[in-house]
């Protein structure tokens, strides 16, 4: 299967590239380079020293023998993305193009306009480009389990639709979303636009709404063939910060009382399901979801798993919570359906431990990297822009069920 890759570069787009080459498929992909500067413009920079896009093709060339085809470009450059997908005609194109941080978004007016354009526009940039050039090619779009919302609504979450009773008649309906950024509400619109495509022009569409992707590594490799790992406040997710907090022993850093809840998975489970979506298309002219992610853990949980391991390798580490500078619920109930992908084969690998060991045996190399941005890991962003208490409670922005 020929797999254009939007977003090459990323934490995911260089994982799955090796991993779908790895697995046979022919790969090409687009990227202008955007995250390393996002990341350096938060005074950081990643964990694991990864090399300039040539030298990971050359690595990746020398050891497996296949090179994946890249295009240096701007997926907002409409005639760009039109000319790359025509060149390449893919039988998939999946969207890893994005601004993926919600502290990003959340950051002032511009980082807002900025976040919910770009990701707008890669989106539109690419369903113009299958219109017009792959027409029968399939989209794999990377929503967010962060589209949903967290405990506003005490049932489990479905894949997507929910079917209802309106006047005593059936209908499906999507679900009520209610995301927590500017960035998650960019998924929001992004899906309801990627919808609307499918059933206009007929393309075919899955929106993954995925969970927070952890770890280093899919597989044992060498350092050129390394994917990002950031750490930093908007960049680095929760369980990779806590990672490099425990790695440099720095405190642990619980946002408010720390019970959230969220879907997580892996970074190998997260090409497993990618490729099986990849390998499962929708029909033409069909838009589906699927809820990505292995397991739901609080995050006061995660934390403690994260001690235990630096306890095994002989870091004292500690955790610090400290004030939450987000908007969200810190305590909630949260169930969500994962059916889809587990009906195409997926099984959530459930190694917690042992991914939380890894990606710290693949950090404490690099401590020395991390301590130098140690201040990247304390969060400056805050969802109502500073102590304002005229600003909306939690509860007050919370969806009424
Ligand atoms: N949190 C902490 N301490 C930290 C960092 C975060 O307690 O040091 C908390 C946050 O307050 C939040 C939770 O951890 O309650 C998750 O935060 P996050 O930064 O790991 O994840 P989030 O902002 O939700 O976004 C990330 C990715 C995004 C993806 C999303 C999947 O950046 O691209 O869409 O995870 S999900 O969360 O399922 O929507």
């Amino acid at each position: 299967m020929r797999v254009f890759i939007a977003g090459m570069d990323g934490y995911l787009g260089w994982s799955l590239a090796k991993y779908l080459a790895l697995g046979g498929h022919e790969v090409g992909g687009a990227d202008a380079f955007l995250r390393r500067s996002w990341v350096a413009e938060m005074g950081s920079d990643s964990a694991i020293p990864i090399l300039p896009m040539p030298g990971r093709l050359d690595a990746f060339a020398a050891r497996e023998g296949v090179r994946p085809r890249f295009w240096e470009l701007d997926l907002r450059d409409s005639a760009a993305v039109r000319d790359a997908i025509a060149a390449f005609r893919p039988d998939a194109v999946v969207h890893l193009g994005e601004c993926p941080s919600a502290p990003y978004s959340m950051m002032d007016a511009d980082h807002a306009s900025f976040v919910q354009a770009n990701n707008l526009q890669t989106t539109f940039n690419l369903l113009y480009a299958m219109r017009d050039a792959a027409p029968d090619a399939h989209l794999v779009k990377l929503g967010t389990m962060g589209e949903y919302g967290y405990g506003h609504v005490d049932a489990p979450i479905p894949e997507g639709f929910v079917e209802v009773t309106m006047q005593g008649r059936r209908a499906r309906i999507p679900y009520p979303r209610e995301a927590g950024s500017w960035y998650h509400w960019s998924k929001v619109h992004g899906s309801y636009n990627v919808s609307f495509a499918c059933r206009l022009w007929g393309l075919r569409a899955t929106d993954i709404m995925q969970g927070i992707v952890f770890g280093s590594r899919f597989r044992d490799e060498d350092g050129a063939l390394a994917t990002r790992f950031d750490f930093d406040e908007a960049f680095g997710t929760v369980l990779n910060r806590f990672c490099c907090q425990a790695a440099i022993g720095e405190p642990l850093t619980l946002y408010g009382v720390g019970h959230q809840k969220r879907g997580f998975l892996p970074l190998g489970d997260s090409m497993r399901c990618l490729e099986l979506a990849l390998t499962n298309p929708p029909q033409r002219g069909e838009y589906r979801v699927f809820n990505q992610f292995a397991e739901i853990y609080d995050l006061t949980g995660l934390a403690h798993e994260v001690k235990a391991a630096g306890d095994r390798v002989g870091l004292s580490v500690t955790i610090e919570h400290i004030d939450n500078p987000r908007a969200e619920r810190e305590v909630h109930g949260y169930e969500a359906a994962h059916d889809n992908l587990i009906a195409l084969g997926y099984e959530p690998s459930l190694d917690l431990r042992g991914e939380i060991d890894r990606t710290l045996a693949d950090l404490l190399p690099h401590a020395a990297r991390i301590r130098r941005h140690r201040d990247a890991l304390y969060p400056r962003v805050t969802w109502r822009g500073g102590a304002d208490d005229t600003q909306p409670s939690v509860e007050a922005l919370a969806f009424e069920a």
